[in-house]
């Protein structure tokens, strides 16, 4: 049975609804926010600098095997999958990313709500094979979950679990209490939303993206947080090119076959040796050895960093150099960050200038997961 969802959300919007009554009102109404989502397939460039930005240079030898082509693997360039904002159903004009956002990369775009809203999303599917958004913390019915699984459902739930190339759904997510931000934490709570109808191969196509939910106590007409200065999101996604939904695609395009490889490639196959970490990127919003732009802040500002993680066998260790952040509770320069992992870390810089930014697991450093932040000076 397929239930109406009418009974549950105003249950579940009660305490948001009732606190203007009670005489501690939000300073926005809760209204529905929609987005309008594409899944695009594009060309990246995990460093379009063509250099390493840390160390200055075209590339050295432990970087050069992670930008460059070889057998069973793609370089620099990758075909993905990624998720863009419209600004209405044609789906003809992408909205366009501001200076302030352009840090976000390859991931898709932005969605926002406040603790009473519902988030909207009208996706279609122009990538080549099924896929769905599948988001965290959020409420969702079954139609809106976007995972394919065997959970008793009937059809008409199942239309947003693998929306076919050239098709479309429209996800539909209130938002209750407990995807706000808790009591003792911050103005604003971090989630995510990523493909999962091939999930490991989705995710690893590129179909990842960021959600932020504001506090209605705290929310301008934007959703944005009334108490932070500058937000900024970093995902510390790790691709597996190999584990990619477009993986032969991309050998046959970006990458090389060893020499007398003739047999159907298998999803997921890699030769194994040393060869096998280079289909590994490690990026930064999509960009390795500090590609990633736009990490701008101005000192003294209330810094809001939204960490997040991708899907495979790893754990991130974020690392600032220069500042310090209270994530948690506590006041650090390292967190920690596990598979499709959130985080939120407030800053308030105090020492201006270009300081690095990376994960503190030494493989994935060497292998690019790093980039500059950069403070400017207040006066
Ligand atoms: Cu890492």
């Amino acid at each position: 049975m397929h239930r109406s969802p009418a009974p549950r959300l105003l249950q579940l919007l009660a305490p948001v609804l009732l606190l203007p009554a009670l005489g501690c009102g939000p300073a926005t109404t809760p209204e529905t926010r929609t987005y309008y989502v594409a899944a695009e397939e594009v060309t990246w460039d995990y460093a379009p600098a063509g250099r390493s930005l840390i160390s200055n240079e075209e590339w050295n030898d432990v970087q050069r095997p992670f930008v460059t082509a070889g057998d069973m693997h793609v370089g620099r360039l990758a075909r993905k999958a990624i998720y863009r904002e419209y600004t209405d159903s044609t789906f003809t004009t992408l909205v366009p990313r501001t200076p302030e956002w352009e840090h976000l990369g390859i991931m898709g775009p932005l969605l926002r709500g406040v603790v009473g809203d519902t988030i909207r999303v009208v996706f279609l599917n122009r990538a080549s094979f099924p896929a769905s958004m599948h988001p965290h913390g959020v409420f969702y019915l079954k139609d809106s979950e976007g995972a394919p699984y065997e959970d008793g459902t009937d059809d008409a739930a199942r239309r947003d679990d693998a929306v076919p190339p050239g098709s479309g759904h429209t996800y539909i997510w209130p938002v209750p209490e407990r995807a706000g931000p808790s009591h003792g934490e911050g103005s604003t709570a971090f989630w995510m939303y990523h493909s999962h109808t091939t999930e490991v191969g989705d995710v690893n196509a590129g179909l990842i993206g960021p959600m932020i939910v504001t506090a209605r106590a705290h929310a301008r007409a934007d959703a944005t947080p009334d108490d932070v200065d500058r937000e900024l999101v970093v995902g510390f996604l790790e691709f597996d090119e190999t584990n990619s939904t477009l993986w032969r695609e991309n050998l046959r395009t970006y990458g090389k076959l060893p020499a007398g490889y003739t047999p159907d490639l298998v999803f997921g196959e890699r030769v194994v040796g040393p060869e096998s970490q280079y289909a590994f990127k490690e990026t930064l919003n999509g960009f390795l050895y500090g590609n990633t732009p736009g990490l701008t802040m101005r000192q003294g500002a209330r810094v809001r960093w939204y960490l997040m993680a991708s899907t495979n066998f790893e754990i991130h260790a974020p690392h600032w150099h220069g500042n310090t952040v209270l994530a948690s509770h506590m006041t650090t320069d390292v967190a920690a960050l596990l598979p499709m992992g959130m985080l939120v870390a407030d800053m308030v810089p105090d020492n201006p200038g270009r300081w690095l930014f990376h994960c503190h697991v030494a493989p994935h450093l060497l292998m690019g997961m790093e980039a500059t932040y950069e403070v400017t000076p207040a006066s």
